[in-house]
């Protein structure tokens, strides 16, 4: 089973989203170990956002992602992260497609709701950004093998 960082930002949260976008990750059959209400720092914004240093957007996103409280949630399933991924939509939510989260509640560049890890080295290394090993729950939800089928051929 995979683990995958989710972020709610502050646009999902400042617009009541958080119910509606939660519900989505449930309906897929993934299920939450670790979930917390919080807002970023700027030093944990810039050590999450490392990799874009130095781009155009990279100062706007930083002022975004601390602007407000944040739902940070750790995601697992099979294949959380694609699945996860394919659930937000593209980056930018006017192109993402409708049925996506970012494509039903996005209009942006920047304001797209989601954040998601993209592979399994990011997804380990946000997740411990973000909780400590001992904050995250052992936990399989019952349905699991109704969701996620082991010899998938
Ligand atoms: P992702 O969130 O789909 O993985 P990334 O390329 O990793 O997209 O970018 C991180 C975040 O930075 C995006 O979710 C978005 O909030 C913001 N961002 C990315 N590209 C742009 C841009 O061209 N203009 C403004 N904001 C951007
Ligand atoms: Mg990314």
């Amino acid at each position: 089973m995979e683990r995958t960082l989710i972020i709610l930002k502050p646009d999902c949260v400042q617009r009541r989203l958080i119910g509606r976008i939660i519900q989505r990750f449930e309906d897929k059959g993934l299920s939450f170990c670790g979930m917390k209400l919080m807002t970023i720092s700027r030093e944990l914004a810039e050590k999450h956002y490392a990799p874009h240093k130095g781009k155009p957007f990279y100062p706007p996103l930083i002022d975004y992602i601390t602007s407000g409280p944040v739902v940070v949630i750790a995601v697992q399933g099979d294949r959380a992260i694609e699945i996860c991924r394919t659930l937000m939509g593209k980056t930018f939510g006017f192109e993402a497609a409708p049925g996506t989260i970012r494509g039903d509640f996005g209009a942006s560049k920047s304001l797209n709701l989601v954040h998601g890890s993209d592979s399994p080295a990011s997804a380990e290394a946000e997740i411990a950004l973000y909780f400590k090993p001992g904050e995250l729950l052992d936990f399989r939800s019952a349905d699991h093998r109704w969701v996620f089928v082991e010899n998938d051929v």
